[in-house]
């Protein structure tokens, strides 16, 4: 089998699904990971009629057990993975320091910094192995520069960005490339989980300019890994042409 095998955490929404279709279009087959097992299927079902080979595993990020028992019994078929896209993360709340709710930050630390972990310990084995492999962390704007009430999300994606430079030292005896890709605004289903299912307050994030969809990362990822064996992109910063910082809008409303 020639075809190539990437793995994408949180594919069943926003910007992992957009990635697993992309690189599903561009002759990938994919293992795919998210906790909401209804939308794993109606994924899987949907490739499958295209003709791309799907493995899917409902698990939580966060748990180590899960995540370390899942990529150490993969059948062997699905351990020779080419392409790693550590996307499951999120953001819980927008408040200050000293009023933030430890839950959330345990959340966003456990998600964002530990499943990013937990993933790339296990699965970065199978690539050592063949002296092969790429590795894609999404880290974010937020992960560049920080703002008011951003707090312990900016510190995760800081993390992530730290983690990739460590992870590509690492790997680069192993030939193995480590890209990060940090979007600005895209509209996705995060600032409804940010908001807590407050949709009407996620709506207004991305009111009065044009955000990225989540298409336009899958892009950037895709050409991150279709690039040539001996180019790897470090890192990518993705803007909407309508945000300069963080939190610098033109907003027209
Ligand atoms: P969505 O909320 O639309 O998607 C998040 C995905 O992560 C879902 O598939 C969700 O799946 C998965 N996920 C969350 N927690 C876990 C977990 N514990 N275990 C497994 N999967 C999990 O948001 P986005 O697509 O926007 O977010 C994707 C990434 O992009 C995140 O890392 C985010 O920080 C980053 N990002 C987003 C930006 C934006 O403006 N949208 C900008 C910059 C970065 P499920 O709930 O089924 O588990
Ligand atoms: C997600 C986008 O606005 O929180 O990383 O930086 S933002």
């Amino acid at each position: 089998m020639n075809t190539k095998i990437a793995l994408i955490t949180g594919a069943t929404s926003g910007i992992g699904e957009a990635t697993t279709l992309k690189l599903a279009d561009n002759g990938f087959d994919v293992i795919i990971i998210g906790r909401r097992n209804d939308r794993l299927t109606t994924l899987k079902e949907k490739l499958e009629k295209n003709g791309t080979r799907v493995l899917s595993l409902c698990l939580d990020v966060r748990i180590e057990s899960e995540v370390k028992s899942a990529v150490e019994n993969l059948p062997d078929e699905w351990k020779n993975i080419d392409v790693l896209v550590n996307n499951a993360g999120l953001a819980a709340g927008l408040s200050s320091l000293q009023e933030g709710d430890t839950d959330d930050w345990n959340r966003m630390i456990d998600t964002n910094i530990k499943g990013l972990l937990y993933i790339t310990r296990y699965v970065s084995p199978f690539m050592i192995t063949r002296e092969k492999g790429h590795i894609i962390n999404i880290g974010s704007i937020a992960g560049k520069e920080v703002y008011p009430n951003g707090n312990v999300y900016c510190a995760t994606k800081h993390a992530v960005d730290a983690l990739t430079k460590g992870m590509r030292m690492d790997m680069l005896k192993h030939n193995i490339k480590v890209t990060q890709i940090c979007p600005g605004a895209v509209e996705t289903e995060f600032s409804i989980v940010r908001f807590y299912g407050d949709k009407a307050r996620a709506d207004n994030v991305y009111k009065g300019f044009e955000s990225l969809v989540a298409a336009d990362i899958a892009d950037c990822i895709l050409f991150a890994v279709s690039r040539p064996s001996h180019v790897n992109i470090n890192d990518m910063i993705v803007m909407p042409a309508a945000q300069a910082t963080g939190t610098l809008f033109n907003k027209k409303l």
